[in-house]
């Protein structure tokens, strides 16, 4: 089955191809020549989730996915979160991201934060939304160099590494993508796409 997930943060591409059964093909918004930036105006996860995907329903009138994902930080009440990608700017610099992050828990003794992902998905006139999410703690150095975004800085709860040095393999058994592509992939088993 083909599969188009409406992003153009190539990391979550690949991150998806690898957590799919392989008979599912996922397709970027690349793949599907639409390289307009779509414009994330809602004030949570869910709602820029469903930005992204009603745009390629009703612009391309294509059935997709989306992932609307952040990090979230208990001691900044849930910031960066939905502006996670943002956070130091509309440029979207990630180390410029982890610098404002650091500089705002200073302080603050092993900070605890989640990153959670939120799916958005159009199906045969139906729309579903699933959500994932793993708890951690955030580092004031970065370590590893495998993932994207604040992996560097992030250690999943019962590890002592973070998702940069754990590598794709451990990331994508507990992440928050992996949990809402679990819930996603069920989903299209029990309608019978596969
Ligand atoms: P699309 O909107 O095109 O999907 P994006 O990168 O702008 O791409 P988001 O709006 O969902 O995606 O922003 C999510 C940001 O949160 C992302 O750019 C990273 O900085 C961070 N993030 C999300 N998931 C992450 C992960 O698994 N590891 C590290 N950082 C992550």
């Amino acid at each position: 089955m083909n599969l188009i997930f409406a992003t153009h943060n190539q990391h979550k591409v690949s991150e998806l191809k690898k957590l799919v059964p392989k008979s599912y093909s996922i397709f970027s918004l690349k793949d599907i020549c639409c390289f307009n930036e779509i414009e994330e105006t809602g004030s949570t996860l869910e709602e820029n989730a469903q930005i992204k995907a009603d745009y390629i329903r009703y612009k391309f009138g294509l059935d997709c996915f989306s992932d609307d994902s952040g990090l979230e930080i208990d001691a900044l009440n849930g910031y960066p979160g939905v502006f996670s990608s943002r956070y130091a700017g509309p440029k979207k610099n990630n180390d410029l991201n982890i610098q404002k992050i650091w500089a705002e828990l200073k302080g603050v003794k092993y900070p605890s934060a989640s990153f959670r992902s939120v799916f958005h998905l159009h199906l045969s006139g139906k729309t579903y939304s699933f959500e994932g999410r793993v708890n951690g703690n955030i580092i004031f150095e970065k370590r590893g160099n495998s993932g994207f975004g604040y992996d560097p800085i992030f250690i999943p709860k019962g590890f002592n590494k973070t998702f940069g040095e754990l590598g794709c393999e451990i990331k994508n058994k507990i992440s928050h993508r992996a949990k809402a592509s679990k819930k996603l992939i069920d989903l299209l088993r029990k309608c019978r796409i596969d």
